[in-house]
C-alpha cells in the first residue's frame, strides 16, 4: 500500500540495515490501560506494528508493569506528552518512556517516537511537547449521497446513498493519519448540509463513526441545517425563539448524545449563500447560535462552531461602497457579549474565501470575549484543486504571523487563535479537508503535505515550513536526500509560483466564479456578478478601493496601526496592493515596475517555473517507486501545461483591456 498512497506518511518503511543496527533491541511494550478502545492501547498496537515494519522487531505487548514508579511531568498541558529514555532498574537496560498528559497525549508520544525512528532519528533523552491550542479539527464537506463539495478525490469515505457506510475501514485509517499529526476532532458532514443526517439509522451510523475514530483520540461533531425543525420535524417554523423549535433541538441533541456521548458539538452555516438562519426569522445571529448552545449545554463540553461566513451573495457592483469583505465584521460587531459561553465563532482566514492571497480577517481583531476558531482549507479549492502542486504552509504563515496590533499591543493571529492574547482556554483551528475514497486520499500524493502540515501548524504555528515538508517527504518517500531536497524545493516554490500565474498583487485567484467551479483562468468572471469577489478592472485601472477615505471603508475595520498601513497605496505591501486600492495599470510598485508589467512578468515567471517542475521530478526516476513516480509526473506535467493556459489567458485579457504593450513583447505575440 506504500505505493498506492493509502498509508500516506505512515508507511514505516524499513530502515537500511546499517542504520537499523544502531538501535537497541526493543523487546517489550507496556501500554498501561485495561481498555482496548483507549488511545493508550492504540499506542501499544501502533508501536508493535511500527517496530516490526521499521526495524523488523517483534515486541511483546502487555498492559501491566511491576513498578511503583510513576512519572508525572508537570510542564505539559492537555494532549501533550513527554518522550524520553530512562535507565532500567539495574542500569542494564534502557527504556523508552512515553507519558501522556491524557490518553491522547500518550498516543501522540508513541507516534512521535515512531515517526522519528522512521526518519532514522533516535529517541530523544527528554522531550516534552504541548499543543498551541486545544481545538485542532477538520471539517469535511461530505454530503450524505456520497459526493463531496469541493472534493477532487472520489466519493466520501463516510456516506453513500443517504446513509453512513457499512464499512468504515477508511474512516479508521483516516483517524490514524489525524492522530499522527495530533488532530483531535472532525465534523463529518457538509456545512451545506441537509436534515437527512438526523434520521434514526443515521444517528446510529454517526455512533459507529465515532466508535471507529475514538481509539485514535478523534472526536466527532456534526454540521446542522437550520431549517431542520420544518423539514424533518414538520413544524411551521424554525424560529430559534419558538418553544417547539427549542424542544425539537433539545430532543435531537439528546438522541445524538445517546449515540455519540463525547460529541464535539455543532457546526452552523446560516444566512450564508442561500442557507436559512436566524435572520430569516427576524432574530439575531446570537439568538440562532444560542439556541444550539443551550441544547448542548446539559450534555457535556459540546460547543457551537458558528461560522462567520455570513454575507450577501447578490451584492450590487454598481455601488462603489459595497464590499463583501466588510460582511463578517458588520454582521458580528455588537455580538461579542451576547453569545453564550459555549459558542465559538469560526472565521475563515481571510475576509473573502480562501484566495491565493488575502489579509487576515479583521473579525479576528473584534471578538475578545467570544472565542474563535480560525478556518483554513487543505482542500485546494482556489489553489489548483490538487491538480496543481501548491504547498500551503507558507501561505498560512502569512496569516498566523500577522500582527493585528489590537489596542496597540502585539497581537499575532496565532496568539489570538491559541487563546493567549485574550486568555481563552478553548479556541483553535479548523480546516476544510476533502479526502475521498481514492487511495491517495486527496487525489495527489504531493497534496498530502498540506494535510500533514495542517496538523503540525495547529500544534506549533511557529514551525518552519521547509522543515515540516522535509519531515513529511522523508516519511512518505524515504531518506534519500536528493528525493527529499527536490520535493522540499518544489513544494516551497509552489505557492509563489501558483500565485504568479493565477492572480497577483492581491487581485485574488482569477478563476471561474460564475460557473462556481473555481478552477482555471477566467479573469472576466470576477466582475459583473453578485458574489463580490470583484476586481473592478476597466480600461484604465484595477483593484478594489477599500480605503476609508474614498472606498468601502474596509481598511478601517483593522485596529488603528494596521488600518493606517492599508489606507495608503504607498504603505500597502505590493502583494496586497490591489486588494486595498484601485489604481491605474501604470501605477508604480515598490519594485519599480508598473502594475501591468508586473502582471505580465509574474505570469511569465510563474509559468516558466512550473515548466521546470516535471523536469526536476523526472530526475528522481528510479529513486521513487515507479507507481508514485508516474502518478506525480503526470500531475506535474499537467500543471506545467495548465500554467501556460493561465499565463496566456490572464495576460491576453488585461492586454486587451488596457492596450498597454508588454515591455518584453511577449503578450499578444503568440
Ligand atoms: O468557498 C465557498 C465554496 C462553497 C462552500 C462555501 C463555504 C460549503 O465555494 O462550496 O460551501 O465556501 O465555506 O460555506
Amino acid at each position: 500500500t506504500g505505493e498506492t498512497g493509502l498509508e500516506a506518511w505512515l508507511r514505516y518503511a524499513p530502515l537500511p540495515a546499517d542504520a537499523a543496527k544502531q538501535y537497541p533491541q526493543y523487546t517489550d511494550i507496556v501500554a498501561l490501560t485495561d481498555s482496548q478502545s483507549s488511545p493508550v492501547y492504540t499506542a501499544g498496537k501502533e508501536l508493535q506494528d511500527g517496530l516490526k515494519k521499521i526495524l523488523n522487531f517483534s515486541a511483546n505487548l502487555t498492559n501491566t508493569i511491576d513498578s511503583s514508579e510513576s512519572l508525572s511531568p508537570s510542564a505539559i498541558v492537555d494532549d501533550g506528552f513527554w518522550l524520553g529514555t530512562v535507565s532500567g532498574e539495574k542500569g542494564d537496560k534502557t527504556q523508552v518512556v512515553i507519558v501522556g498528559q491524557n490518553e491522547r497525549g500518550a498516543l501522540y508520544g508513541a507516534m512521535e517516537f515512531l515517526m522519528r525512528l522512521a526518519q532514522n532519528q533516535p529517541c530523544p533523552t527528554s522531550y516534552a511537547s504541548s499543543p498551541s491550542a486545544p481545538i485542532r479539527w477538520i471539517n469535511q464537506w461530505d454530503n450524505l449521497d456520497g459526493s463531496i463539495e469541493r472534493g477532487y478525490a472520489g466519493p466520501s469515505i463516510f456516506f453513500k446513498d443517504g446513509a453512513v457506510l457499512d464499512d468504515l475501514t477508511r474512516v479508521e485509517q483516516y483517524a490514524r493519519l489525524m492522530a499522527s499529526v495530533r488532530l483531535n476532532g472532525i465534523v463529518v458532514n457538509n456545512v451545506n448540509s441537509h436534515c437527512n443526517l438526523l434520521n434514526p439509522s443515521n444517528l446510529k451510523g454517526l455512533g459507529r463513526i465515532a466508535d471507529a475514530m475514538r481509539p485514535w483520540g478523534v472526536r466527532i461533531g456534526v454540521a446542522l441545517y437550520f431549517d431542520t425543525p420544518i423539514e424533518l420535524g414538520g413544524l411551521q417554523t424554525s424560529d430559534p425563539l419558538d418553544p417547539d423549535v427549542v424542544a425539537f433541538w433539545n430532543d435531537i441533541t439528546t438522541q445524538l448524545y445517546q449515540n455519540v456521548p463525547d460529541m464535539l458539538g455543532y457546526l452552523i452555516k446560516a444566512n450564508s449563500e442561500g442557507q436559512p438562519g436566524p435572520l430569516t426569522y427576524g432574530r439575531t445571529l446570537a439568538e440562532g447560535a444560542n439556541l444550539f448552545a443551550r441544547a448542548l449545554k446539559p450534555h457535556g463540553d459540546g460547543i457551537v462552531m458558528y461560522r462567520a461566513f455570513v454575507y450577501n451573495h447578490h451584492l450590487d457592483e454598481s455601488n462603489w461602497k459595497n464590499d463583501r469583505a466588510n460582511a463578517a465584521v458588520e454582521f458580528f460587531d455588537g455580538l461579542d457579549d451576547v453569545f453564550d459561553e459555549n459558542v465559538l465563532v469560526q472565521i475563515k482566514y481571510g475576509p473573502i474565501d480562501f484566495q491565493v492571497r488575502e489579509p487576515p480577517s479583521p473579525l479576528l481583531a473584534h471578538l475578545r470575549r467570544t472565542r474563535t476558531i480560525i478556518e483554513f482549507q487543505v482542500a485546494q479549492e482556489y489553489m489548483g484543486q490538487q491538480s496543481h502542486l501548491c504547498y500551503l504552509a507558507p501561505l498560512w504563515r502569512t496569516i498566523l504571523d500577522f500582527d493585528l496590533r489590537i489596542d496597540g499591543e502585539p497581537s499575532l493571529v496565532k496568539d489570538v487563535v491559541s487563546g493567549e492574547r485574550f486568555n481563552w482556554k478553548y479556541s483553535g483551528y479548523a480546516a476544510v479537508v476533502n479526502v475521498g475514497n481514492d487511495s491517495t486520499w486527496l487525489g495527489s500524493h504531493l497534496a498530502m503535505s498540506n494535510l500533514y502540515a495542517y496538523g503540525r501548524y495547529c500544534w506549533d504555528p511557529s514551525s518552519d515550513e521547509a522543515a515540516v515538508v522535509q519531515d513529511w517527504a522523508r516519511l512518505t518517500f524515504g531518506l534519500n536526500p536528493t528525493v527529499v531536497d527536490t520535493i522540499t524545493q518544489l513544494s516551497m516554490e509552489s505557492w509563489p509560483t501558483y500565485e504568479n500565474y493565477s492572480g497577483n498583487l492581491g487581485i485574488q485567484t482569477l478563476c471561474d466564479i460564475v460557473k462556481t467551479c473555481h478552477y482555471g483562468p477566467s479573469p472576466a468572471a470576477m466582475d459583473g456578478n453578485g458574489w463580490g469577489q470583484w476586481t473592478r478592472a476597466d480600461a484604465h485601472a484595477i483593484g478594489m478601493d477599500r480605503t476609508v477615505a474614498t472606498g468601502t471603508g474596509y481598511s478601517g475595520q483593522y485596529p488603528a496601526e494596521v488600518a493606517r498601513v492599508f489606507e495608503h497605496p504607498e504603505t500597502t505591501p505590493d502583494e496586497l496592493l490591489l486588494w486595498f486600492h484601485h489604481v491605474p495599470y501604470t501605477h508604480r510598485l515598490k519594485s519599480g515596475k508598473t502594475v501591468i508589467q508586473h502582471f505580465y512578468d509574474a505570469h511569465y515567471e510563474g509559468a516558466q517555473n512550473a515548466q521546470t517542475f516535471p523536469v526536476r521530478w523526472a530526475a528522481l526516476r528510479g529513486l521513487v517507486d515507479e507507481h508514485r513516480f508516474q502518478h506525480i509526473l503526470f500531475h506535474l506535467t499537467y500543471q506545467a501545461g495548465h500554467a501556460l493556459v493561465w499565463r496566456d489567458s490572464v495576460c491576453t485579457f488585461y492586454h486587451a483591456k488596457c492596450g498597454i504593450p508588454d515591455e518584453h513583447n511577449r503578450v499578444g505575440n503568440y
